[in-house]
């Protein structure tokens, strides 16, 4: 049996089987994401060059406005999720209010960050998209009634933009990975089933903020680097300042991200809507530890679109052992 060879469409029609009054539309609203991050990844691979066809604000040697990347991401999204007809609203870090969508049929809410950790694209390093998807509301009269906790989630995912280009989902079965085979332009499952180790090596977080961080956070840092043989210590610290990039490697070797608290920002950095929770279910998916403040990130609820709170994300093992300093 030749490996590698399935691709995202079969995987999500085989996966959307398993449902039986499944109606396609799913399917449909995932390849519209699927489509709009293969024009992104074209346009990040190219991001070196906008100096030469011409920087944002500005236009390119085609004479075209050229955009800064993650209003173009944003702008594709909006368009590609628009044009499915089954999207009522889209609430997006880009945007100051959600874009609603007048369509007869659009049974889903989309959350998005177009281009996390986008500050790194000027030094070539790795962004992503981060996606999570609700079922519509009954009504949607105000943005108060697109304020969904995170256990509602039907589906969330990730693409990061690196060597490779990935896109992760969940969609309440388990993680799968797909890789962009760029010379056939479609994503082929890779990395079925994915499971963060139950621990690791690693630990992500801002250290530059130690002073910022309350006590309790500055004697966990302060233990995780301290010599002990016998529990691997100290722990390696890996920051991409790209939670995608971050979190991906949580996925993949284990270990622990951190966003907490601090006193220039008492709910952390991270929002809650498009970032927090989307990542909360995929590695709680897969079989990982997500934890707000000892709280359940996924039964927070919003009390506004862009509400920030702090975020660990880890190894079931890890975070268990940053918790015993937090009670
Ligand atoms: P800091 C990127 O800007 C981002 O939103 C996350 O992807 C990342 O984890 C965090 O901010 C980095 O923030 O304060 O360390 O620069």
């Amino acid at each position: 049996m030749l490996n590698k060879t399935t691709t995202l469409t079969e995987f999500l029609l085989q996966d959307e089987r398993r449902f039986k009054k499944a109606t396609g539309n799913f399917t449909l609203l995932l390849t519209a994401i699927e489509n709009a991050v293969k024009i992104i990844a074209s346009h990040v691979k190219k991001s070196g060059l906008v100096d030469i066809l011409g920087s944002a604000g500005t236009t390119n040697i085609y004479d075209e406005e050229v955009q800064k990347l993650d209003k173009f991401s944003n702008d594709i999204l909006v368009e590609t999720l628009t044009k499915t007809g089954h999207v009522s609203a889209i609430v997006t870090e880009e945007l100051e209010k959600p874009e609603l969508i007048k369509t007869d049929y659009g049974e889903y809410v989309v959350y998005i960050d177009p281009l996390d950790g986008s500050s790194n694209i000027d030094v070539n390093l790795n962004v992503g998209t981060i996606f999570s998807i609700h079922r519509k509301p009954d009504n949607i009269k105000s943005d108060a009634d697109l304020l969904l906790k995170g256990s509602d989630q039907v589906a969330a995912g990730y693409v990061v933009y690196g060597p490779s280009v990935m896109f992760i989902y969940t969609c309440g079965n388990g993680v799968n990975g797909f890789t962009l085979d760029p010379s056939i332009g479609s994503f082929l499952l890779s990395h079925p089933d994915m499971k963060v180790p139950e621990t690791g090596k690693s630990y992500a977080i801002n250290e530059s903020y130690y002073h910022r961080y309350p006590e309790y956070i500055q004697k966990y840092l302060d233990f995780i680097k301290k010599e002990d043989e016998e529990t691997g210590k100290p722990y390696t610290l890996r920051y991409a300042s790209a939670m995608i990039a971050d979190i991906h490697r949580v996925l993949i070797k284990g270990g622990i991200f951190l966003y907490p608290e601090n006193s220039k920002s008492p709910n952390g950095k991270l929002r809650l809507m498009y970032e927090v929770n989307p990542m909360s279910y995929i590695v709680t998916q897969a079989s990982g530890s997500a934890t707000s403040q000892d709280n359940n990130p996924l039964e927070i609820q919003p009390k506004s679109l862009d509400e920030r709170t702090p975020i660990v994300l880890g190894s079931k093992k890890m975070v268990s052992e940053f918790l015993s300093f937090l009670k």
